[in-house]
């Protein structure tokens, strides 16, 4: 069956289609599914913005209660989407079904949020007056998410899109819409009146395009690169929406002489490598002191020396492949650069054949790299870590502020003073102590600083500064 757009209720062909082909398999293909154009777009965004007046008017308990129920299901299902997460996306199935979990988990967090509404009641300068604080919806939220988190993302988006009265038009990543797809289906099938959610798949130069540039989108949430983000800032700008933007990483972690050596190569290994290094949360520069970087170096190569590298379906798969062939290229681009600038390859660096045809590529890590290095500056989204060996912590610490980027940044110290400080002066907006970078909980917020993150954070009750908007109400009693 052919997968439909989901416009006003109702499921409608795209001007065209295009096939969802398993990373791990190119010869299998999930489905075909559609591509809006620019017209289909706009209806979208018209039936929400029709839908809106009415919604905002909703019911705590009904959005509480059509969350619930959506998070219920994907619950009972995450074997299956996780499935068809890990087949579309190439990330293990059992991170795929983390994923899924993480997802349902999230529409039962902001259920409870829906309920949790509430505002303040202030005394004024003046005599008499009464000030309140309420929060109102915004109103029609865009929403264009990666292909990297296919479930989790889409989820973390629309639940507290929805719990706050707002309205949605959403563009998943066009490589992987699977997972958005079988969302929206379960959405369909929930009590939500028909125009409130909708889902659009298609390019981002025609679908997003369409929803940055319209008037009737009142806020806009996207993730996904850089140039895209600063691009959608610029535009959304126009027509002054209110925007979210989550990024790139270029995250550090820092490893002292003090780590203990089996933490800290989990959390390199986890960090670096796990879900392919496909994600902006990924530590990329590993910033190591002298004094255990030898050991460390040794204990790292040889744990990665055990990873299974296949299918992202098969029992046994610690790392799947990489998602498509341009990120393939980029991967293999980017060791070609890390060589010429001097960095040394001591693990992976190569495509890799498996019995089936699939985008395969070695984790691979660089030593004796330098700050400098394009490698230690640009995000190169796979599996891909550089080493970078430092005097001491004053050095770690300038080294991982020392870039353009500010998501997040692990350290591996047994120090409390240096565990300490570094929570304090890592200029980031996530900082881990002796834990992986990458793999955050659903109920706490989300975000960075500099070039990674752009407006109000994701998740947890801090979802809450993007998705509504604050009114002040002076009422004088009289
Ligand atoms: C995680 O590490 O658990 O696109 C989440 C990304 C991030 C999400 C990371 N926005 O990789």
């Amino acid at each position: 069956m052919k997968k439909h757009n989901l416009i006003d209720g109702q499921w409608v062909a795209g001007a065209s289609a295009t096939p969802n082909v398993n990373p791990s398999n190119t010869a299998d293909v999930i489905d075909e599914y559609a591509q809006a154009d620019r017209q289909q777009a706009n209806a979208a965004i018209a039936a929400a913005r029709a839908a809106f007046p009415k919604w905002a008017q909703s019911t705590i308990q009904q959005r509480a209660d059509i969350l619930d129920a959506i998070g219920t299901e994907i619950l009972a299902r995450k074997e299956e989407l996780g499935t068809l997460l890990s087949r579309e996306e190439g990330k293990t199935k059992p991170e795929g079904i983390g994923e899924a979990a993480r997802a349902g988990s999230i529409f039962k967090f902001f259920a409870q949020e829906a309920v949790r509404a509430r505002g303040e009641l202030v005394p004024s300068v003046r005599p008499g007056i009464e000030v309140e604080i309420t929060r109102e919806p915004v109103g029609v939220v865009g929403m264009i998410t990666p292909w990297n988190f296919p479930i989790a993302i889409p989820a973390w988006k629309i639940a507290p899109a929805l719990a706050y009265g707002n309205c949605v038009v959403i563009k998943p990543a066009d490589l992987v819409p699977g997972c958005a797809w079988a969302l929206a289906e379960i959405i369909s099938r929930s009590a939500l009146p028909p125009g409130v959610f909708n889902l659009v798949m298609g390019r981002g130069s025609v679908v997003g395009d369409a929803i940055v540039t319209s008037p009737d989108v009142d806020a806009l949430s996207f993730t996904g690169s850089v140039v895209t983000g600063r691009n959608i800032a610029r535009a959304a700008a126009e027509t002054m929406k209110k925007v979210q933007l989550e990024m790139g990483g270029k995250n550090p972690q820092l490893v002292l002489d003090d780590a203990d050596l089996d933490v800290a190569v989990n959390v390199v290994l986890q960090s670096a490598f796990f879900s392919t290094g496909q994600r902006c949360t990924a530590a990329s520069r590993v910033i190591v002191t002298e004094g255990i970087h030898d050991r460390f170096v040794a204990a790292l190569t040889a744990r990665m020396a055990k990873l299974t590298i296949d299918d992202a379906l098969k029992a046994g798969t610690d790392i799947g492949p990489v998602v498509d062939p341009s990120q393939l290229k980029q991967d293999i681009d980017y060791v070609a650069i890390a060589k010429a600038e001097g960095g040394k390859l001591v693990a992976g660096g190569e495509r890799l054949a498996r019995t089936t045809d699939g985008y395969y590529f070695a984790p691979t890590l660089f030593t004796e790299t330098t700050p400098t290095m394009r490698i230690n500056r640009e995000e190169v989204f796979g599996p891909v870590a550089s080493v970078i060996r430092v005097r001491d912590y004053d050095e770690a610490l300038a080294v991982a502020n020392d870039t353009a980027f500010g998501l997040c940044a692990g350290i591996a110290t047994r120090s409390l003073k240096h565990a300490a400080h570094f929570k304090r002066h890592a200029q980031v907006g996530m900082v881990m102590v002796n834990l992986p970078t990458a793999g955050v909980d659903y109920h706490v917020p989300f975000g960075g600083r500099k070039g990674s993150s752009y407006g109000p954070r994701e998740q947890g009750t801090y979802a809450a500064e993007f998705y509504t908007a604050v009114k002040t109400t002076y009422v004088n009693p009289v």
